[in-house]
């Protein structure tokens, strides 16, 4: 059977080299202060060039827009130099990077907030769980999550502009496009779910209203960037960050609709199965039937995450259920994941304790099938980490 994982791909303007996907991955390292991306994430990111298209990890698109300590940012300018280190490192290495543009909403705390502040959502719900923060020490810590405040209707260009702001940033910073972050419970999916949007105006109630602040920013991040070189994440039925909607199939069948209209680069889906996985191990049998929906309903390039191997990449691209496939935890572990899987070799094993912050460890020295078979030197910075 041919391995359609390894047939190029016409995406907008660019051609991938293979349909592998790295799906964007919160590592925690951005160095310190100012969350700017450093020589040690862009020798992270051009290790993984081999994959047929890069995602970026969630990079706040503003201060406000931030809810994990040591994540990147793309609103400062030693953010836009450190992120141009990054995509020259990757384009060196013959690889094609978007950047995901994210704004968390509720999934945030005062510690992480210009002066203090609350953080912002649809409606005054917090979500329940921890939010993740940098102590006095300097050290991560878990703590739980506020009321946030709810926006005022007069806000919301304020929130279309700080998208727009970080899309136009991530042009200077040299990336190939953007990927809108619509999925996991932040900002852009707590108004989509009804759980999180209790709104009565324009931005609340019935699914045209919800699905609005969302087709704002594509719309406008689109202008900015040109409907080819802008993708959207979404997770129909995911529960992760407290998210959860009342008619899950009329949600997402309407927006994968509403999509259409801008010819957007791909559409991202985190598997509902996955999705739903996360936070309750439960399996929810409408996944596969909003997957059709989607597919359906989505006439453009559709990209699928979650706990795909080899086997099921193929079988999914072969009976056309996706297009392309993005892999995380596998990329993560694997930088030369489309080689191991072309010689059907073995792979590493991700470390989950080194997943978010630290540095080189479990980051940067996950060797390739080249230096396992000693046929390169290990990398470098293996070496200097353990020392
Ligand atoms: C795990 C830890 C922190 C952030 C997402 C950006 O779920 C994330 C994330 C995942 O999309």
């Amino acid at each position: 059977m041919s391995n359609l994982l390894f047939e190029p791909y016409t995406l907008g303007p660019y051609t991938l080299k293979n349909r592998m996907v790295m799906a964007p991955l919160t590592r925690s390292r951005a160095g310190q202060p100012g969350n700017i991306p450093t020589a040690l994430n862009a020798l992270y990111y051009a290790q993984r060039a081999s994959a047929g298209l890069i995602i970026s990890e969630a990079t706040q698109v503003s201060q406000q827009a931030q809810g994990y300590a040591w994540t990147p940012g793309i609103h400062t300018l030693d953010q836009v130099i450190g992120w141009r280190s990054v995509t020259d490192a990757v384009h060196r290495a013959n690889g094609l990077i978007f950047m995901q543009l994210w704004h968390v909403g509720r999934i945030s705390h005062p510690a992480l907030q210009p002066d203090g502040q609350l953080p912002v959502a649809p409606s005054a719900i917090p979500a329940s769980g921890m939010a993740f923060i940098a102590n006095e020490r300097g050290e991560g810590e878990m703590v739980p999550f506020v009321i946030p405040r709810a926006l005022a209707t007069d806000e919301m260009p304020y929130i279309v502009k700080q998208y727009t702001q970080g899309a136009s940033n991530a042009l200077k910073a040299g990336f190939d496009g953007v990927e809108i972050h619509a999925a996991n419970g932040y900002l852009l999916d707590q108004f989509l779910n009804t759980s999180s949007n209790r709104r009565t105006d324009e931005y609340g109630g019935p699914v045209e209203n919800r699905v609005r602040l969302l087709m704002e920013v594509v719309d406008a991040v689109c202008k900015t960037w040109g409907a080819q070189r802008v993708g959207i994440r979404l997770s129909p039925l995911g529960t992760f960050n407290d998210m959860g909607d009342d008619h899950p199939e009329e949600l997402f069948g309407y927006i994968a609709e509403q999509l259409n209209r801008f010819n957007l680069a791909y559409l991202h889906i985190v598997e509902p199965e996955i999705a739903r996985d996360i936070a309750t191990k439960a399996y929810d049998p409408r996944g596969r039937a909003i997957m059709k929906l989607i597919r359906d309903n989505y006439r453009g390039t559709l990209i699928v995450c979650g706990g795909f191997d080899h086997a099921k990449a193929m079988a999914c691209l072969a009976e056309k259920r996706a297009d392309l496939v993005a892999f995380g935890r596998l990329f993560l572990a694997n930088p030369d994941l489309p080689e191991r899987f072309r010689q059907t070799a073995e792979l590493n094993r991700p470390d989950e304790s080194t997943y978010y912050g630290g540095g080189a460890k479990g980051y940067v020295d996950y060797p390739t099938l080249k230096q396992l078979r000693g046929k390169e030197p290990m990398p470098l910075f293996n070496e200097v980490e353990k020392s």
